[in-house]
């Protein structure tokens, strides 16, 4: 019995210790940020101070990636460990989309859960809502986020430019009214609010030509999706960063006795780019610019608290984006115009959309004070896909039998312990790629090389392409003519990775 005593002490005591030491985690996931978009990756025509501090703090990595070349895949595979193109329906999501992670599976947040930490989702979703049936958006609004493993949720459905534009704080529209119902539709008009391609003379920004975002407007913006009512519920679109700013700070006050998990997926730079008045023509870039300025501005306010709650040494914070750049998404705001020389995507080719590593490859930089190095870079080949199983190596977690199938342990790369990472890995960005060390082929895909409306090369050809990344890491020379033994092993392997 005695023994049996000291042995539940000793567990409890130890249990409290190691309670005592996890650290928080902080996941800053921007929004369209470009692996050039940032002063300490190299632009010379915005400064983003905070975040250079950030990575003069810890590590700055160079070749770090999203799955994939836009959101909500990229968002899945970081929340699931899985890779969204194995799961059909995990391409960018209307606002009105059900939940494509079905309620209680595993998630990078639920496996926190279970390691004891409070968890939450403050900013952008972008995975749907509701189980299939109609959302009735003046109930409450059910699975979400709260049933994948989020203690809070404080969020925006879809994206900045989709209706509905209202917050929703665990499953609750923030303002609804039950005199003044929300309704939205994706197929057709609903109510007699103006859009934009009836009445563009009302609107504050202008949608781009052969876009789209021309349906209601809100704000003075068209968006894509028709809504009506919740008059109250509406954002102020200038308003978007100092609301989910500080909602990520009542967060952090309120659990900075706990271990926490804080997902902060930020608006900026997304399209619709309306800065707050103090950001707005700030960078001389356009709103574009100024969206970076706000980014930025919102990661120096997440440091302050860190450290005004004295936990900056025992919080590890991840900066990271969930696709590359894109200049003209859908709305005439200056970014194509005022350019100024600025290189979203710095010396990569492409961006948002595109198989090139300027759609996957992003800024990302880990900070833990004391404990991760300060002032390193790391060329670690790592993806957001492995964050899952990284953290539960963290946290001393097992992963559940099918979690997590496509993450891998990266800790002692991510903590800068080792300069390898993964020895490969699959990309997205419409078609297929594959890393391995530093090769890259892209598998052959028909549709257009140029995008026209965004004006990004696609990464499309007709014929298989093969770089040598650690030579051409602007992917300008393709060199599969000259390997052909090399590109049919490598697009063997990728059909084996894709069928496995
Ligand atoms: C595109 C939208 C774009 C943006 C994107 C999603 C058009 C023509 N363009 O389809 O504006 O909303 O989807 O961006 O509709 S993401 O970052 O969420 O992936
Ligand atoms: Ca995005």
């Amino acid at each position: 019995m005695k023994r049996l005593l000291f042995m539940f002490l000793c567990g409890t005591l130890a249990g409290d210790a190691i309670a005592q030491q996890r650290p928080n985690v902080i996941i800053i996931y921007a929004d369209d940020v470009g692996y050039g978009d940032l002063s300490c990756y190299g632009a010379t025509q915005v400064q983003t101070p905070n975040l250079d501090a950030l990575a003069k703090s810890g590590i700055r990595f160079t070749n770090g990636h999203t799955t994939s070349a836009t959101c909500t895949p990229s968002r899945y595979a970081l929340l699931t460990g899985q890779y969204p193109w194995r799961k059909k329906g995990t391409g960018v999501l209307p606002g009105n989309a059900a939940m494509i992670i079905p309620p209680g599976s595993p998630t990078l947040a639920s496996m926190m859960q279970q390691a004891g930490y409070q968890t939450a989702l403050v900013g952008k979703w972008h995975l749907g809502l509701g189980d299939g049936s109609p959302i009735n958006w003046n109930t409450a609004i059910k699975p979400g986020p709260n049933e994948v493993g989020f203690n809070y949720a404080f969020f925006f459905p879809a994206t900045a430019d989709r209706v509905p534009t209202v917050f929703v704080e665990n499953g609750s529209i923030i303002g609804a009214d039950p005199d003044d119902p929300i309704e939205v539709n994706y197929q057709a008009k609903v109510g007699n609010e103006p859009t934009g391609k009836e009445n563009p003379e009302l609107l504050k920004i202008q949608s781009s030509p052969g876009q789209g975002h021309n349906n209601t407007i809100v704000n003075g913006i068209g968006r894509i999706g028709w809504m009506k009512g919740g008059s109250r519920a509406r954002w102020t679109d200038e308003e978007v960063a100092y609301a989910f700013t500080d909602k990520a700070i009542e967060f952090m006050e309120a659990n900075r006795k706990k271990p926490f998990l804080l997902c902060f997926n930020l608006s900026d730079i997304h399209v619709p780019r309306m800065p707050a008045t103090a950001f707005k023509g700030k960078s001389k870039l356009g709103y574009r610019g100024d969206a970076i300025l706000q980014m930025d501005w919102s990661v120096g306010r997440i440091m302050d608290k860190l450290r005004q709650l004295g936990l900056e040494k025992n919080t590890i914070v991840l900066f990271s984006s969930d696709n590359g750049p894109v200049l003209d998404d859908g709305y005439v705001d200056g970014a194509v115009t005022q350019q100024n020389g600025h290189q979203p995507a710095g010396p990569l080719r492409g961006g948002k959309y595109s198989a090139f590593e300027g759609g996957t490859r992003v800024p990302w930089i880990v900070s833990w004070p004391g404990t991760v190095k300060a002032g390193g870079t790391s060329d670690a080949l790592i993806s957001q896909v492995d964050l899952y199983a990284t953290f539960a190596k963290l946290t001393g977690q097992k992963l559940p039998e099918n979690a997590a199938p496509d993450s891998h342990d990266m800790l002692p790369a991510f903590l800068g312990k080792k300069p390898e990472g993964r020895s490969w890995l699959v990309l997205q960005g419409g078609s297929l790629s594959l890393v391995q060390g530093n090769w890259k082929y892209i598998t052959p895909s028909k549709g257009a090389k140029l995008m026209k409306e965004v004006n990004i090369e696609s990464g499309n050809d007709e014929v298989p392409q093969l770089y040598d990344l650690r030579a051409d890491v602007g992917e300008k020379q393709n060199l599969a003519a000259q390997h052909p033994d090399k590109v049919k092993a490598m697009a063997e392997e990728l059909d084996r990775l894709k069928n496995a």
